[in-house]
């Protein structure tokens, strides 16, 4: 028997929970990767830091009747995917410094490329196998970055099984360049590569995009099954008197019937996430994303999947949880709001 109100420890395993995979509705895979993070490296590290901030959680819920008694368990992160991520940042690292001129005349650095976007489809091939083997098993496979790159084969699997799939994207970029740098999958190209080579995925609703080239611009805005919510749209909205709930709705009216959330924690105002690779002003608030969540449960559609990317914890500070803890407290949130909307959970009110 779970005791709610005692004090965790992730040693039991995430939000020190004693489950392990076979008797867990909700499997975490971490992907600890930042192959071809530009900015600020560190997003590796975020699963592990994700798991130890997660002794911290409070069990109860106003909005739900213990969520945690559904099962969830983390998996060890694999050894072959760390083994891929070193490979693969050593090499992309000397392309990210090198500039255009010679890229186009080193053909070393144009091998490493090509051997990078190998490695990348590795780990979207790794990712995709296990998504699909939990799926089978009727569990819900949560991706749990790692850059924003490692939940394409996720998307794929979920895409699979569910067709018509609607994609809920949270995120300050919209993350729709073809091809990044050279890097084919980038964590600034998943949304495209989502869009493009998953033909199934009807929709795709972007929230709080606020960094993006006029590439994204007319690619988003000329795809018919794109809707971008932009950060500034969304705070003028308000700041002329409407209300945000008026907007949550909005975004859920735009989804269909089964829903999976790509979660960018820099979707969020930076306060939440200081650490994250690349921060940018503005952003939501956290509690605009959990009246979001908490209309999608009211609207009886399903949230069928989801995944948490980018958040990292900081390397100058290390005992400092708190990118960490926000991580931990919105995949609880989304993996309750998830088992609620499938009717595995129940509501309070
Ligand atoms: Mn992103």
């Amino acid at each position: 028997m779970i005791d709610p109100n005692a004090k965790a420890t992730s040693k039991d395993g995430i939000y020190g929970l004693p489950f392990k995979e076979h008797n867990a509705q909700v499997v975490y895979l971490p992907i600890p990767w930042d192959v071809t993070t530009s900015y600020q490296a560190g997003t590796s590290k975020g699963p592990a830091a994700i798991l130890k901030a997660s002794e911290q959680i409070d069990f109860f819920d106003l909005d739900f009747v213990d969520a945690f008694q559904a099962g969830f368990f983390m998996k060890k992160e694999s050894a072959k995917i760390k083994k891929l991520n070193t490979t693969g940042r050593l090499l992309a690292k000397k392309i990210i410094d090198a500039d255009d001129e010679s890229m186009k005349k080193n053909k070393l650095l144009q091998k490493n490329l090509a051997k990078v976007n190998l490695i990348s489809e590795e780990l979207n091939r790794e990712v995709y196998l296990e998504t699909k083997n939990l799926l089978n098993q009727n569990k819900i496979a949560v991706v749990v970055g790692g850059d924003h790159s490692t939940p394409y084969g996720a998307i794929k699997a979920y895409a699979e099984k569910y067709p018509k799939l609607g994609i809920l994207h949270f995120d300050a970029h919209s993350d729709t360049r073809e091809a990044y740098m050279g890097f084919a999958h980038s964590h600034a190209s998943i949304m495209y590569n989502v869009v493009e080579t998953i033909t199934s995925i009807s929709k795709l609703v972007q929230v709080g995009i606020r960094d993006f080239c006029e590439q994204e611009y007319e690619f988003t805005k000329n795809n018919k099954k794109i809707d971008v919510y932009f950060d500034q749209d969304i705070a003028r909205r308000k700041l002329n008197g409407e209300a945000f709930q008026k907007i949550a709705k909005e975004i859920i009216n735009k989804l269909p019937e089964h829903i999976y959330i790509s979660f960018d924690i820099d979707g969020l105002d930076p306060r939440f996430c200081p650490n994250t690779g690349t921060p940018v002003p503005g952003g939501l608030d956290y509690q605009e994303v959990m009246l979001i969540l908490h209309e999608l449960v009211a609207s009886g559609k399903k949230l069928v999947g989801f995944d948490l990317v980018e958040v990292a914890p900081n390397p100058k500070d290390k005992g400092n949880e708190w990118d960490a803890n926000v991580g931990m407290r919105l995949l609880y949130k989304m993996t309750s709001v998830s088992l609620a909307s499938l009717g595995l959970i129940k509501k309070r009110k």
